[in-house]
């Protein structure tokens, strides 16, 4: 991938037969769950707090002592998943405020040996996971709030009392003590999703600058491939991939959209296979103030505008501290699992189609199948650009035909009204 950005990453990596064979498998998987859940959920304000409420450290470290998860089932966060029809799940392994939601030996700072939960919730969903057949990803945050060998401070978190000086060159150390933890003791992991790159990049309140800091990307990405080659590499960094990468992620927004600040440019856009993250309400972490739900149509034609670019979607949840998930979003995963189950195969394992997305439609494509699909009740679309030889086209799911003509930029549906559907009017068409 000519994007690449050299240097900073494993150097002259060459992915192995196992890890291209799991590239596929992650195009093709299409839909996943993103789960944010940490001692935070408590405070139910984003997993963002420590920092927003400037928590000084040694306060912070005391909440670990109330969480106490003991409604947590992992099996059934797993049938939830199942029944969504998502394929894999990524959780946070340890997010911004340092607290390790698994067993390690690096720090006590962790669920089994702070918390009267005392249980490593890591090991028991990679056992679920494992048995329904579903892939895990950790999450795993580059950028601590907790740590005094995270130092230099980033640009978040200098606002938080109670921090020491300590050794870069030790937090690079406890990294890599961590991740081999983590891809020695739960199985085959599909993937470790970094975040927090831009931490250590310099900014001027407006915009980034140079990064302050050697992440160490080369040592820490060839320990993940040598100790795993299959495990997919992804870092939130919203930059063009680095060398070692397995996939692009794009943070709330469509590849090459910057709709909201943490977008990526066209000019980034890789060559690797892609994922964007949203949120089904408005927070990453439990939040009990959130309103912003999203309705069914929002999320499926969100799912489908990514499937639009060959993308992913990973929907995120933010559990509760009793390790329940609210019921309104298990209520919108139902009704993505219902859609997907109807449609799934308009989205599963295709493409990009040859035109859009744009906000009136998204293509998808699968051999010689196109998949048109209509996101907003129209008589009349025009899909532009569109200009493959069509043998047939019908209405999705049904053999009736759909009235077209071609003119010289593209092509004209014409929707019978009876056929609109107010989520997504998918028509089918098959090449000659
Ligand atoms: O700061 C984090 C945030 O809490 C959340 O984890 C999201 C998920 O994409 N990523 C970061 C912001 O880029």
């Amino acid at each position: 991938c000519s994007l690449l950005v050299q240097g900073q990453g494993q150097k002259n990596y060459q992915p192995s037969p196992e890890n291209l064979e799991a590239r596929q498998w992650f195009q093709d998987a299409k839909f996943g769950l993103f789960v944010h859940w940490g001692v935070y959920s408590i405070l139910g304000d984003g997993e963002w707090v420590m920092n927003n409420q400037n928590i000084p450290v040694d306060a912070y470290e005391k909440l670990p002592a109330f969480f106490n998860p003991i409604d947590f089932d992992a099996e059934e966060w797993v049938k939830m998943v199942k029944d969504a029809g998502m394929k894999y799940i990524t959780i946070t392994s340890r997010h911004h405020d340092g607290f390790s939601m698994f067993d390690t030996k690096a720090s006590d700072y962790n669920i089994v040996d702070s918390t009267p939960y005392g249980k490593d919730v890591l090991k028991q969903l990679a056992d679920a996971c494992k048995k329904e057949d579903i892939k895990l990803f950790f999450y795993y945050s580059l950028l601590d709030w907790n740590r005094d060998d995270y130092y230099p401070r980033g640009r978040t978190g200098t606002g938080i009392p109670g921090r020491g000086e300590g050794e870069w060159k030790n937090y690079i150390e406890f990294m890599k003590t961590q991740l081999t933890e983590l891809l020695t003791n739960y199985g085959d992991i599909a993937g470790i999703w970094f975040d927090g790159h831009w931490d250590q990049k310099e900014w001027d309140g407006k915009k980034f600058g140079k990064l302050k800091v050697d992440w160490h990307y080369n040592e820490i990405y060839k320990l993940i491939h040598d100790l795993q080659p299959q495990c997919l590499i992804g870092n939130n960094h919203h930059i063009a991939p680095i060398e070692g990468e397995d996939f692009q992620m794009f943070e709330k927004d469509l590849p090459g959209r910057n709709t909201t600040g943490f977008g990526t440019s066209e000019s980034d856009i890789g060559q690797l296979p892609f994922e964007v993250c949203e949120t089904i309400n408005g927070s990453w972490g439990f939040n009990l103030q959130d309103r912003k739900h999203k309705s069914e149509k929002e999320l499926v034609q969100y799912i489908v505008k990514a499937a639009g670019y060959g993308s992913n979607l990973l929907l995120n949840v933010g559990p509760m501290p009793n390790g329940k998930i609210q019921d309104e979003h298990k209520e919108s995963l139902k009704q993505m699992g219902d859609w997907l189950r109807k449609n799934g195969e308009t989205i599963y394992g295709t493409k990009a189609g040859p035109s859009g997305p744009t906000d009136e439609y998204a293509t998808t494509q699968k051999g010689k199948t196109i998949y048109v699909h209509l996101l907003q009740n129209k008589d009349v679309v025009f899909i532009e650009g569109f200009n493959q030889r069509i043998k047939q086209i019908t209405y999705y799911g049904t053999q009736q035909k759909v009235t077209h003509e071609f003119n010289d930029y593209g092509l004209l549906l014409k929707i019978q009204e009876d056929r609109q559907d107010p989520i997504d009017t998918i028509i089918e068409i098959t090449l000659r």
